[in-house]
């Protein structure tokens, strides 16, 4: 999620990470909005503090039975401008203990958990561009997985942990790859001439995308296997940010369809959305707790972004859980 970005400040570095998922945005002619996304060069949004999904916009994951519910207490990863630069952070799921992974005057970001939580893939232009990198959980052990001239963002693990899936601009325009983190050999799974990104890793090994192949964004899914992706929303407005539960029933992603940016649920095959925000700040960056209770995002709703958790149950209010006036976004849970 991120390339050069639209912003209009003019500081560049922090808002350059969003290169690749801005320019989606952009063909979208969401530029202004990217913006106001990206923190960058607008307020944030308006103070609203209404998290009010209507009736019967719950969404009730499954769960497996008999599985011990994890404890509120999971740990989340999270980007930060909040010390001069974006940097990897992590912190307790009620917002204690924030501690800064990554220092440097580099952009570290877009941060996701390995699904044994063990580990962190994250982008980082330390080393000239932007480059997938990986480390452990606790920080140590930083190294580089891509080494080419064009921005490499957004990772994500897949299910075993032994391979990252990733966009990179290195074929002329944003496409989704992966990466075999033993051998490095890197494999391309989409082609042709639309804008592909923001990946994530279901756990059937399947990757769920972002395409303007079809005019605006929407929702796709690509097996490894080199079969033809097949599109999983055709819903107004743009689609685009997804996240999947780790029993791989349900989706979540951000839509501008109603006038800004919420956060909408699907079933897998992208049946049965549901509005789960609704404000007129940006909503976005969606990723599920293990366990599929709670769903934790940014928002600006606040005057700047900020880490969020919604129970999904209840349903009940989400609770901010990072206060700086900084930037806090993609947040991803273990
Ligand atoms: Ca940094
Ligand atoms: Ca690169
Ligand atoms: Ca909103
Ligand atoms: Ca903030």
């Amino acid at each position: 999620m991120k390339a050069t970005r639209t912003s209009q400040r003019p500081e560049p570095r922090p808002c350059k990470y969003l290169s690749a998922r801005v320019s989606l945005l952009a063909l979208a002619a969401l530029a202004l909005a990217a913006a106001l996304l990206n923190g960058c060069g607008g307020s944030g949004g308006g103070p609203t503090l209404s998290p009010t999904p209507g009736p019967g916009s719950g969404a009730t994951p499954n769960s497996t039975p008999g599985a011990t519910p994890r404890p509120a207490a999971d740990e989340v990863v999270f980007q930060s401008d909040r010390d001069g630069d974006f940097d990897i952070y992590v912190m307790n799921g009620d917002g204690t203990g924030q501690t800064r992974l990554t220092n440097n005057a580099a952009l570290d970001v877009e941060p996701a958990f390995s699904r044994d939580g063990r580990r962190i893939a994250f982008a980082s232009d330390r080393d000239g561009n932007n480059e997938i990198y990986m480390m452990n959980a606790d920080g140590s052990g930083q190294q580089r997985l891509t080494r080419n001239a064009s921005d490499d963002n957004e990772p994500t693990f897949s299910p075993d942990g032994r391979s990252i899936a990733y966009s990179s601009i290195r074929d002329g325009n944003s496409d989704i790859y992966r990466l075999d983190i033993a051998t490095r050999r890197e494999q391309r799974l989409t082609t042709g001439e639309a804008f592909e990104n923001q990946p994530v890793f279901a756990p059937d090994g399947s990757v769920i995308f972002v395409s303007n192949a079809r005019d605006r964004l929407q929702l796709f899914r690509v097996q490894t296997d080199g079969s033809p992706p097949v599109q999983l929303t055709d819903s107004p407005g743009n689609q685009f940010e997804p996240a999947i539960s780790r029993d791989g029933r349900r989706l979540a992603f951000v839509s501008d369809r109603d006038g800004n940016f919420e956060i909408y649920s699907a079933n897998a095959d992208g049946s049965g959305q549901r509005r789960l925000t609704n404000n007129t700040a940006p909503d976005a960056d969606p990723a599920f707790s293990p366990d599929g209770r709670r769903l934790v995002f940014a928002s600006g709703r606040a005057g700047n972004f900020d880490v969020f958790v919604l129970d999904l149950q209840s349903m009940a209010a989400p609770v901010r859980i990072t206060t700086s006036r900084a930037t806090e976004r993609l947040p991803d849970v273990r």
